[in-house]
């Protein structure tokens, strides 16, 4: 996808039996073991116990949506996203130039509020997406993926399907290409080099960074945080079928880890670790992936 722009994929071309919509990569479905009980994860966020998990066979996309992907969508549909709207987004400080609201988060003083965030102008107002077209869209709320991704006659992947992909058919392991961080030295996904947070970031790079995993997908580690279906919950039964999340919620789950993800703080980029955020929120370190039914 390193063209970038893809054409709208219409819900007829979705549904055509027996062929893979454009681009994307076929999971094959069945069992897994999903979750994790690291020695050093975090119960609290209900990343294990390790559970069986089967999925149905699925197709996901090998890449995030890049910014250029979603400029075609705005062209296309005239969409506003949340943060257009409320007219802020929050950036990691370090990048912040202009907007810089004064209220912080409480434990999290790395984080902005930014006015004139948005996912054309990532660290507010003057900032430019103009280079990195290929680079994940961010700024994006949970709405404005699902927005996407009807438009793209897609949906967001449930948890399980994320992680189900994003273990790219390795079992119980660490990270999406096996337990070492950097096997031989390799650095294999964009997380925080040096002390946190004050060494130098450059925050996020191109989709197709570092080789993917067994499944063919890009940066599941690292980089963004994707967008899940699924409702924040910490719950699970040892065994589940296609499961998709409680009923309802007020936070989204979020997985993968991002460019901000250091182990002095969040080693949240192993692959059974999770997070969420509320619905409407946008960031500078999320974005999506999406993901079709076979
Ligand atoms: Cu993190």
């Amino acid at each position: 996808m390193s063209s970038g722009i893809s054409p709208v994929i219409s819900p007829v071309r979705r549904a055509a039996p027996g062929g893979p919509p454009r681009g994307m990569v076929r999971i094959p479905g069945g069992t897994f073991l999903m979750g994790g009980d690291d020695p050093d994860g975090r119960p609290e966020d209900g990343e294990g116990p390790v559970r069986e998990v089967r999925v149905d066979p699925f197709w996901i996309d090998p890449t995030c949506v890049t910014n250029a992907q979603f400029a075609t969508f705005v062209k296309e549909t005239g969409y506003v996203t949340e943060a257009e709207r409320i007219g802020w987004s929050f950036v990691f400080r370090q990048f912040a130039t202009a907007g810089v609201m004064e209220a912080t988060v409480p434990g999290a003083p790395w984080w902005a509020g930014v006015e004139g965030a948005t996912w054309r102008t990532p660290e507010g107002p003057g900032s430019t997406i103009g280079d990195r077209q290929n680079h994940p869209v961010v700024h994006v709320s949970w709405h404005d993926a699902t927005a996407y991704a009807e438009w793209a006659g897609k949906r967001l992947p449930t948890e399980a399907e994320w992680e189900m992909a994003a273990r790219g058919g390795l079992e119980r392991k660490r990270y999406p290409w096996g337990d070492e961080l950097a096997p031989k030295g390799r650095q294999r996904c964009n997380i925080w080099q040096g002390h946190f947070p004050t060494a130098p970031s450059k925050g996020t790079m191109p989709v197709k960074s570092f080789q993917p995993n067994g499944y063919g997908l890009y940066n599941v580690s690292g980089n963004v945080w994707e967008w899940t279906a699924d409702w924040w919950g910490v719950e699970w039964e040892p065994f589940a079928d296609n499961p998709a999340g409680p009923s309802e919620g007020t936070a989204k789950v979020i997985r993968g880890g991002s460019y901000m993800c250091h182990d002095s703080y969040c080693n949240r980029y192993r692959v059974a670790a999770r997070t969420a955020n509320t619905p409407d929120s946008s960031t500078g370190h999320t974005g999506f992936r999406c993901a079709a039914l076979v």
